[in-house]
């Protein structure tokens, strides 16, 4: 059953005409290692915490570097169709809008029983949202092609609707970006006609000029900037240059070669107050940002959307090594036709990829030491060929070998064909919808004084990203269920509930 909204009613819960305010008991354990006995003790501990929610939701506008591209395009031609509930006509009949694949929009969590019965509310109601319909939207891209063009370009959309959408969007066009052909493969140059010129620092204040002029322009209260342009290279991270953020400036002011321009873009939001999520799996993230990240309070998150090989292998691994099941084997192989797959044809360009492709299982081999030896795990290979005809319908073949009981083998086979955007546009949507979120929660410990922020490196995006960023000192979770409780049940903290344990205790009971 679903319900739409729900209060929570407890004495430990406040709903203000500003905020929703929530004590909450966190339970925890506490692990000691008893050297004298060499034995382990796990203590159960408690830390009380307070959550303020300010209830006012702003208006929000998002900014992608990388627009005009098939995701961006996509993306912002899905959100005006929802917002005009445009009806389009294919041959086999008339559809509608939605945002399927939008985990805060077309997903439920679980709140209560009632008669037996599991009651659902949708997940953008946990907390207070921006609406998705309400969004602004903005962007830069190296190619000046106006937006009606790229959506022509990118042909992920049925023809009915890409006409219907024409006056929406001819006149948006991509701010001119930052553009570096030493980071991306030779193959873009033929479409970076949009170009901001000058040297590093002044096109890092175009940047900030930028958000400063769509936040005026639009009246947006906030922004959230997505980088969803191509993937770059690794940059090479040197001491004295990006290792810390006094060493990053003065490197950008002095025109070193070796700073990207997504990280320049990172720098510019963080500048500008504004949250910067990186959505390709290069180290934008170099410790010269981290450190202002933390300095300027502002969030940070990525790496790399988890759209759809990697967010099915990790529920696959997480299900057989969960099931005391042992992978030999992992072959991931894709094939794709859009630009994504033109510009991953560069090796060091690919292999950006292939590293934020193949740590996806780490986690998830090093929490099962039964079946792999400190330092083992499966081979694990991933492939990635462009196949200009298949256009953005990427296909991704994966075999899985597997070790049963008593030395048997177990093969599965996958193979799985979609429209890589029509999986990365609703990401892109919880990405910003949930960093806005993010921002809005202050937290304390119950014995603090005053109230805190999340931390800068954004945890609570794990879901939603192949190489997840998280606070140092935390490790990283893979497992796509881990990530998803994670998300779920801080939000359902934030709010004064308990995580969902499904123990139904007290049914079990005799
Ligand atoms: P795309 O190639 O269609 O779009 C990228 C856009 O970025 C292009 O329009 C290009 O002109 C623009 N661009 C390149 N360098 C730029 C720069 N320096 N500044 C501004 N714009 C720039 O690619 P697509 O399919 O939209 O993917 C975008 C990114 O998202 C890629 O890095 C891809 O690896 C990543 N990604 C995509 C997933 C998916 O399922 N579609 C999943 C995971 C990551
Ligand atoms: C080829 O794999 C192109 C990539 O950009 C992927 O499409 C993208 O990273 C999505 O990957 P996955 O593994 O989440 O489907």
């Amino acid at each position: 059953m679903l319900i739409d909204h729900f209060e929570v009613s407890s004495p430990n819960v406040k709903y203000t005409a500003d905020y929703i305010e929530s004590s909450y008991n966190y339970q925890d354990t506490k692990l000691y290692k008893n050297a004298e006995k060499n034995t382990w003790l796990v203590e159960p501990i408690e830390r009380g915490f307070v959550f303020r929610t300010h209830r006012k939701v702003p208006k929000l506008g998002i900014m992608l570097i990388g627009w005009g591209g098939n995701n961006g395009s996509t993306l912002t031609a899905g959100l005006i169709a929802n917002r005009e509930n445009m009806k389009w006509e294919t041959k086999d009949g008339f559809h509608s809008p939605n945002y399927w694949g939008s985990l805060t929009q077309s997903s439920t969590c679980q709140i209560g029983k009632l008669n037996g019965q599991d009651y659902h509310v949708p997940f953008k109601n946990i907390l207070p949202m921006v609406e998705p319909n309400d969004l602004q939207i903005d962007g830069w891209d190296i190619s000046s092609l106006s937006l009606e063009k790229c959506v022509q370009r990118a042909r992920v959309l049925d023809l009915d609707l890409q006409q219907q959408l024409v006056p929406y969007l001819k006149d948006l066009r991509p701010r001119p970006s930052i553009f570096d052909p030493g980071f991306v493969a030779a193959n873009q140059k033929e479409r970076a006609d949009n170009i901001i010129e000058g040297e590093k620092q002044n096109q890092m204040e175009q940047i900030r000029a930028d958000i400063r002029d769509f936040k005026e322009k639009s009246g947006v209260e906030k922004v959230v900037v997505m980088w969803t342009a191509n993937t770059e290279r690794y940059c090479k991270v040197e001491v004295g240059i990006h290792d810390t953020e006094k060493n990053l400036r003065a490197a950008i002011r002095a025109g070193n070669p070796e700073i990207s321009p997504s990280t320049l873009y990172a720098l510019a939001c963080l500048d500008e107050d504004v949250p910067f999520i990186n959505g390709s799996p290069q180290n934008t993230f170099v410790p010269g940002v981290l450190e202002a990240a933390c300095r300027l309070r502002v969030l940070i998150g990525g790496d790399d959307f988890k759209t759809g090989q990697t967010k099915m292998k990790s529920v696959l691994v997480d299900f057989l090594i969960g099931a005391g099941i042992k992978p030999l084997s992992i072959a991931s192989y894709n094939h794709l036709g859009n630009n994504d797959g033109k510009n991953l044809m560069e090796p060091g360009v690919f292999r950006s990829k292939e590293i934020s492709k193949s740590n996806v299982v780490d986690d998830i081999v090093a929490s099962n030491r039964i079946l792999y030896k400190e330092g083992e795990s499966p081979n694990h290979v991933v492939v990635i060929k462009y196949v200009p005809s298949v256009d953005d319908s990427k296909r991704a073949m994966d075999e899985y070998v597997s070790e049963i009981f008593m030395n048997g083998r177990n093969t599965i086979s996958m193979h799985n064909t979609c429209e890589d955007s029509l999986l990365a546009a609703p990401l892109i949507l919880d990405l910003c919808l949930i960093t806005e979120l993010l921002s809005r929660i202050e937290l304390k410990y119950d014995d603090e004084e005053s109230f805190r922020n999340f931390h800068p490196c954004a945890a609570l995006l794990s879901y939603l990203t192949k190489s997840p960023l998280v606070p140092p000192g935390m490790s990283v979770t893979n497992a796509l269920y881990k990530q998803r409780a994670m998300l779920e049940n801080v939000f359902r903290a934030v709010v004064g509930l308990a995580p969902v344990s499904h123990m139904n205790l007290d049914l079990l009971i005799e």
